[in-house]
């Protein structure tokens, strides 16, 4: 008996017609006027992201970047040759402003930031991690701008936000060493006085997307005390007029789990030339503008990463039989989906929640306290995020049973690439430690209660109950969590209250959001199923456990 059976992949269309919440919260989100001259641009990019790129991607899957250290005769070359795809990006990102746009606050205010991601959005997905090199050359604009340096300012700031991509630079960031990624404060380069200015010595052990023309870093001016405080940050021009690389040595790429396409190096520093940016001290505080801005494209790293994922497995259950009937007929099938897809809006509403925020403060429009609300729900967003976009991701696989772990069919990229949010831009541990320090000042603490409260109460009504009771209950619990005294159940439970608090502020923007749609007069009956399944799925996190079982169940 010959098979004649093949299953039909999923599909992606215009990644603009078919993502109802984008155009959902677009639609309440910017003025009308502003919507409607954006669209005809927001409909190419979905074309592009759910088509010519999206194809450009499965096609171009084998193809890594490569390091070349040496030419023939024995010069040292350490050139990184990018595959086709990042090469195209580089153009599509100047053309249309995917960092520019944050930037252009003279035309949107202070909701450049909903404009910049709302087209990142539509095609950061089928860009193979393209959005890294540009989080980065966004947070360095930020911090160069912050830092109040006008030569360094005029020189880098027009470069990394331009939309010519024959002028246009991107930035990386290097902090981690073989010391240590999280705690940066044992940074082992030092800066050296030169008759010129500063030089750089020292090793920098991962370093993402290393063909960038400029990397902000850290290191320890000569004779600087120990610890954080004694490190500088400092700006680097990879390459002389001539393109060579100054001081800078290439030592290998790594072999990564995802990312694959992004060139993450192993860098040697030997008097590479370099300009403090702001000082010479407090290196760590002063990239925090960095921190702030990469982490929230981490954040729509998930947002992008989660819808694609969810897009694929809402196609292919159109597409595939099982026992008589299309996988979207099966019920079981269905509740899986739908859990999916409320983690997926609960993403998506969160971080460009947080990019309302940052537009306001890029705007310098922010009130104090949404200033304090945006500094502690910053690390909350990137750790919940990012555990979500594994979750979803890893489920995606499953929906497609074995295909799901073939990888022609490009889905296992989608979970090796969804891993790698809860680990850079700051661990989920490390991001739980930096919301208690930040929830330590009584302000910040209460600016950002009373943000999730504000949004759980525009998002009221009788078919919302259930969800504004359950938020209710765990803003009153995770209130008692942080009024405990003792220090090591306050440590051991940082995870828990930071993970209930990302998942009930997600909770309160559901619910808002659906109450929104039902006020414009839309269908709202989506919006209001996958807010009240989120907060049924559970969003209090907390366990209280005493810190001594952690210890005794631990190892
Ligand atoms: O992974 C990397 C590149 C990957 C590519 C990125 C692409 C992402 C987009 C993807 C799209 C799909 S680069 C490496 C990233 N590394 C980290 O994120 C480091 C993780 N570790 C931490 O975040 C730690 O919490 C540290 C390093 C910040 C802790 O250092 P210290 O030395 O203990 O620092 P302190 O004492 O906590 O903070 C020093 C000062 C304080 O201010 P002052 O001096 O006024 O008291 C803090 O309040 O810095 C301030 N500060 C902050 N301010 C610290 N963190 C922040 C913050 N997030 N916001 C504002």
């Amino acid at each position: 008996m010959v098979a004649r059976f093949f299953q039909e992949p999923p599909e992606l269309g215009n990644q603009w017609d078919d993502d109802a919440l984008l155009r959902e919260y677009l639609g309440y989100t910017l003025p009308q006027h502003v919507l409607g001259a954006l669209t005809p641009e927001l409909s190419h990019l979905g074309d592009l992201g759910g088509r010519e790129l999206y194809r450009a991607q499965i096609a171009d899957r084998l193809n890594e970047p490569k390091l070349t250290q040496w030419d023939a005769w024995g010069h040292r070359l350490d050139h990184i040759e990018l595959t086709p795809l990042w090469k195209h990006a580089k153009g599509l990102t100047a053309e249309h402003g995917l960092v520019a746009t944050a930037y252009a606050t003279d035309v949107f205010g202070p909701l450049a930031r909903v404009v910049q991601f709302a087209k990142n959005h539509l095609v950061q997905a089928s860009l193979d991690v393209w959005s890294c090199p540009l989080a980065m050359t966004d947070g360095a604009a930020r911090t160069l701008l912050d830092s109040g340096n006008t030569a360094l300012i005029d020189r880098a700031v027009p470069r990394l936000t331009s939309r010519d991509p024959s002028t246009m630079w991107t930035s990386g960031q290097w902090m981690t060493e073989r010391t240590g990624g999280s705690d940066v404060s044992r940074t082992e380069t030092i800066a050296k006085k030169t008759d010129d200015g500063w030089a750089l010595e020292g090793t920098k052990w991962f370093t993402s997307a290393t063909t960038s023309e400029m990397a902000l870093t850290l290191a320890r001016p000569e004779g600087n005390a120990e610890g954080s405080r004694g490190l500088a940050l400092f700006f680097v021009e990879l390459r002389d007029a001539q393109g060579r690389l100054q001081g800078i040595e290439i030592n290998r790429l790594k072999d990564k789990l995802g990312t694959k396409k992004v060139p993450t190096a192993e860098l040697t520093l030997h008097n590479a030339p370099a300009i403090p940016v702001a000082g010479l001290d407090d290196g760590v505080r002063k990239i925090a503008s960095m921190l702030n801005v990469t982490r929230l494209w981490n954040a729509m790293g998930a947002t992008w990463g989660t819808r694609r994922a969810v897009a694929l497995a809402q196609s292919y259950a159109r597409k595939r039989v099982v026992s008589g009937a299309l996988l979207a007929e099966k019920p079981l099938h269905l509740d899986t989906l739908a859990e999916m897809a409320s983690e997926t809006s609960g993403v998506f509403l969160f971080a460009f929640r947080i990019a309302e925020l940052t537009g306001r403060i890029d705007a310098r429009v922010a009130t104090d306290q949404e200033i304090e609300a945006h500094r502690a729900l910053t690390p909350i967003m990137k750790l919940t995020t990012g555990k979500q976009a594994v979750a979803v991701a890893s489920e995606t696989l499953e929906c497609f049973g074995g295909a799901g772990y073939v990888e022609d069919t490009g889905l296992p990229r989608i979970l090796a690439d969804a891993q790698v949010l809860p680990i850079w831009e700051g661990t989920t541990n490390v991001l739980s430690l930096d919301t208690l320090r930040a929830l330590a000042k009584p302000s910040a603490a209460a600016a950002m209660f009373e943000e999730i409260g504000r949004t759980a109460a525009a998002g009221s009504g009788p078919a919302l109950q259930p969800v504004t009771d359950a938020i209710d209950r765990a803003l009153a619990h995770a209130q008692a969590f942080l009024g405990r005294g003792d220090r090591l159940g306050y440590e051991a439970g940082a995870r828990q209250v930071a993970m209930t608090l990302g998942r009930t502020y997600e909770a309160a923007l559901l619910a808002r959001h659906a109450a929104r749609v039902e006020a414009s007069g839309g269908d709202a009956r989506r919006a209001i199923a996958q807010a009240r399944r989120f907060a049924r799925g559970g969003i209090d996190r907390l366990l209280d456990l005493d810190p001594s079982e952690a210890a005794a169940a631990a190892l």
